[in-house]
């Protein structure tokens, strides 16, 4: 007799969390995942009879590997780089390379199983994975950087390919890093593979708006779901977290509709500027110098810098967390709640603590999760492998409107999955299920492999 989905959810979940206890973000994106999966189980005896779930949480390979490097005074050093393959079942595995000192095994396995349901929305063909390093660049120079990439892509280029593997950037790695992984990937294979990565410079096989596209994508999909509650961003004040990438350029199209980016933030302090934040002067201090907020607090009189702190105590409409996972944690809901937020809006992969999150739903705020909210940055990745693959490129406008278009689409399923399984408006619900069908499927239809 088949189980019920009750006891299957179970089973596999104890399962997960008996192989996996010393990675707790993997076991908390796992958890969060499976805590929507019930009706879509009810509606699917043949996930249950096919062991999709017990499928899905093991990773397809996981390479863990030395990257060993010369500093600038000749000192060897060494980290620990992995490359986790999760998924390919929709396509090649996609997803980027995080460098960060926090770097291990359970971060970016809860990254890659992330990106398994993130990617299936965008409905690009693509599979999911996730890599990195407990490197720090802080603090590097140009030329350490650019050894470390070498010696990690050294590892790494016999794990990917365009149609095996196609990794991107994440916190750490941006358009630099990219441009150092390339040149050593094209030095060993001896050929000139555009689509290996993504991410690239817009001069050498790079899309445009891939820089721009997720903090822009998290902000068309806030506008879908503010405008579906009878909300709009225009005259509205928004909390940006992080200074990095995505907050950037959701702060850019924040102030582009109208609305009012207040705060940024680093791992050291935040900034509030009631003017709204300028963008040039904050992709110069971060984009150009690579300093710290410090400097655009020196420059611009109307700001003002908070050592420490939470950039959550501050009051505003809409919260778009984009620096890292977990940064929004129980007392900083109930600070934002109090202070009347309408909207979150996740840029980052999995900021919400899970009880900042109940918090959330129950006082029925609007909640974007990051797997639906940034998947532009994925989605033109998979625009950038298919120019690449045409041997084509496309202009700046017809980018943007391609990812517009996309994160609609994004908006739209998921909202109607919401409503499919009965809670309209819930798309953590909605995202879950969405894309959770669509992987199965595909499972299912391939076979036990
Ligand atoms: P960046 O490296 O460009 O920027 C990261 C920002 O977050 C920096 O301001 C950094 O501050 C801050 N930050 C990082 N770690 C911490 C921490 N532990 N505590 C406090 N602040 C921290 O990365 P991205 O902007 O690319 O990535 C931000 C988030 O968005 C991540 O969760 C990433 O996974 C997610 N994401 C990124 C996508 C992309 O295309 N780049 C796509 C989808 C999601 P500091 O300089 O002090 O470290
Ligand atoms: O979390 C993410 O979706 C990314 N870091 C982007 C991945 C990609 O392949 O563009």
């Amino acid at each position: 007799m088949l189980q019920s989905p009750e006891e299957h959810l179970d089973e596999v979940r104890t399962l997960a969390h008996k192989r996996d206890r010393h990675q707790p973000e993997y076991l908390q994106a796992v958890d969060e995942v499976f805590d929507s999966l019930l009706p879509v189980l009810h509606e699917h005896p043949e996930y249950i009879e096919n062991r999709v779930l017990e499928r899905l949480i093991e990773p397809e390979r996981q390479i863990m590997f030395r990257v060993p490097w010369f500093d600038d005074n000749n000192r060897v050093h060494v980290n620990r780089g992995y490359r986790i393959q999760f998924s390919s079942s929709l396509g090649p595995y996609k997803g980027g390379i995080r460098f960060h000192p926090s770097v291990n095994v359970g971060i970016v396995k809860f990254l890659g199983f992330e990106q398994i349901f993130k990617n299936a929305l965008t409905m690009q063909g693509i599979g999911a994975g996730k890599g990195g390093a407990d490197f720090d660049p802080r603090g590097r120079s140009n030329a350490e950087v650019m050894r470390f990439c070498q010696s990690f892509m050294t590892e790494l280029s016999r794990h990917i390919g365009e149609q095996t593997d196609v990794p991107a950037g994440d916190i750490g790695v941006g358009s630099r890093e990219i441009g150092y992984l390339f040149g050593q990937y094209r030095r060993l294979a001896n050929r000139y593979e555009s689509g290996v990565l993504t991410g690239k410079g817009t001069g050498w096989g790079g899309a445009e708006v891939r820089t721009q596209a997720t903090g822009y994508g998290a902000v068309f999909f806030a506008e879908e779901m503010l405008a579906k509650a009878g909300y709009g961003i225009h005259g509205r004040t928004a909390l940006v977290s992080g200074s990095g990438n995505v907050a950037i350029y959701a702060a850019e199209k924040i102030q582009h509709l109208g609305g009012k980016a207040i705060t940024v933030s680093d791992s050291n302090g935040y900034i509030v500027d009631e003017s709204g934040i300028d963008i040039d002067l904050l992709k110069q201090v971060k984009e150009v110098e690579r300093a710290r907020l410090t400097e655009y607090a020196a420059r611009k009189p109307s700001a003002r810098y908070v050592e420490g702190g939470s950039v959550w105590d501050v009051a505003g409409d809409f919260a778009f967390p984009c620096a890292t996972q977990n940064e929004i944690s129980e007392e900083n809901a109930r600070t934002l709640l109090k202070n009347g937020v309408i909207a979150v809006v996740e840029g980052a992969n999995m900021p919400t603590t899970p009880e900042a999150f109940d918090l959330f739903h129950e006082a029925k705020v609007l909640f974007a999760p990051g797997k639906a909210a940034n998947a532009g940055g994925v989605a033109t990745s998979a625009l950038e492998m298919s120019q690449n693959a045409a041997r084509s490129r496309w202009d700046f406008d017809k980018s943007e409107s391609r990812l517009h278009a996309i994160m609609r689409n994004v908006h739209d399923k998921t909202y109607e999955a919401s409503e499919r399984y009965g809670q309209p408006g819930d798309y953590v619900l909605g995202a879950n299920t969405a894309s959770f069908v669509m992987v199965a499927d595909a499972m299912i239809a391939q076979g036990v492999c």
